[in-house]
């Protein structure tokens, strides 16, 4: 690759403010990497007030047509049903097909903050559950209301998505073997567990696990990866008082999307957790929140979720070694404490967080 090319798609709210910082960090990595070149791209709510489309077309083709990967922001999706409207960020992942949300979660300490052992990293089915989003409703006779959803779960999605979980295990493996950090907490064999409620949907759900667990039954492959399984709400149970216990944990949508939410609680704040959206030909990185409305336009959103992201996409696209400087420039920027955004507690700016950063590159 002589460069990258990567549709920026910022959409709503914070998401403004921090993609720009993921941009300028991706910048400062000089020859680390192929010469970066940012293709702006539109989609969001506020997209949706002006032009009518949530998703324009063009904003698909670009990406499919001319982009390597790309970033997302955050988007505004309003809480009732606006005719026409629909989440871009749910589209996208359905259009490019990236199948996989792989969100890890990684406490580093940062002064002032309670601290919790937390090394995981949590795969998120991104395409079916009730994301599918078929919903209907209809009145009964006595004129109250019944509203149903369709949750859709598939044996191919659930193998893909196995398989994505056991691949992250294997390695993570390798790497603990070779590093020394002091903040990866399971000392075991590599671990995938399987997140599910197949006690009560033991249709849904029931298929959800049972193709999962033949992703290691049908080969030796994975014989160095054990395999558990914790029904989804005992694992929030579990995740916040023995966090150190999790390596991989593989879930469907809704439940990967709440206890990745939860999850982020243990790191500090929604605004340090990263993610990419993965398919098998294209990467898109996010941060894992949204668009933050009470805090949007104020220049102090924290930017290392998108930062963070930034190196998530760059490791997965095989550049580990610059991925590897952009974490360590935030983490010594987090454990200093100096430059902190209120949501830590701190009162440093959008702007002072990524200038810090990029000093430390
Ligand atoms: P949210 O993630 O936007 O915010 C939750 C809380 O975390 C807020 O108090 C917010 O200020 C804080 N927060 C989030 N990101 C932060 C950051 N980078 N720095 C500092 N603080 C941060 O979730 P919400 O309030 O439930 O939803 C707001 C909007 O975002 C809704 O319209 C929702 O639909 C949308 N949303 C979008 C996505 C996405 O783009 N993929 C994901 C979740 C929510
Ligand atoms: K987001
Ligand atoms: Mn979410």
């Amino acid at each position: 690759r002589t460069a990258l090319k990567i549709g920026m798609i910022p959409a709503d709210g914070i998401g403004k403010e921090v993609l720009p910082a993921a941009q300028r960090v991706l910048e400062a990595l000089g020859s680390a990497i192929p010469k970066p070149e940012f293709i702006p791209l539109l989609a969001g709510w506020e997209e949706f007030n002006k032009n009518g489309k949530a998703l324009p077309e063009e904003t698909i083709r670009v990406l499919k047509e001319e982009c390597d990967s790309a970033m997302f922001g955050s988007v505004s999706s309003p809480s009732h049903k606006v005719a026409g409207y629909s989440s871009p960020i749910v589209a996208l992942r359905k259009h490019l097909d990236l199948y996989a949300n792989v969100r890890p979660v990684k406490a580093v300490p940062i002064p002032g903050q309670p601290f919790f052992k937390a090394d995981m990293v949590i795969v998120r089915e991104n395409t079916e559950c009730l994301y599918i989003k078929k919903e209907t409703i209809e009145t009964n006779s006595d004129g109250s209301k019944i509203a149903l959803a369709t949750r859709q779960i598939t044996s191919r999605a659930s193998e893909r998505i196995g398989k994505m979980a056991f691949e992250i295990a294997l390695r993570r493996g390798q790497e603990r073997q070779a590093a020394t950090d002091p903040h990866a907490w399971w000392k075991g064999e590599p671990k995938v567990t399987i997140v599910h409620k197949s006690n009560v949907l033991s249709v849904t759900d029931g298929l959800f696990r049972e193709s999962v667990r033949s992703i290691k039954e049908g080969t030796d492959k994975y014989d160095g990866v054990k395999m558990e399984e914790q029904l989804v709400d005992s694992m929030v149970y579990r995740m916040f008082r023995e966090p150190e216990i999790f390596d991989v944990a593989v879930a469907p949508n809704l439940y990967g999307d709440i206890i990745s939410d939860g999850a982020a609680a243990l790191v500090g704040s929604l605004g340090l957790v990263p993610s990419i959206n993965a398919g098998d030909d294209f990467v898109m990185g996010e941060p894992v929140h949204g668009s933050a409305p009470d805090i949007e336009g104020k220049n102090i959103a924290n930017p290392i979720a998108s930062i963070r992201s930034a190196a998530l996409l760059l490791s997965s696209l095989g550049y580990i070694e610059p991925a590897a400087k952009i974490n360590a420039a935030v983490d010594a920027v987090l454990a200093e404490g100096k430059y902190l955004t209120p949501d830590l507690g701190g009162k440093s700016s959008t702007t002072d967080v990524t200038d810090a950063i990029l000093k430390r590159l």
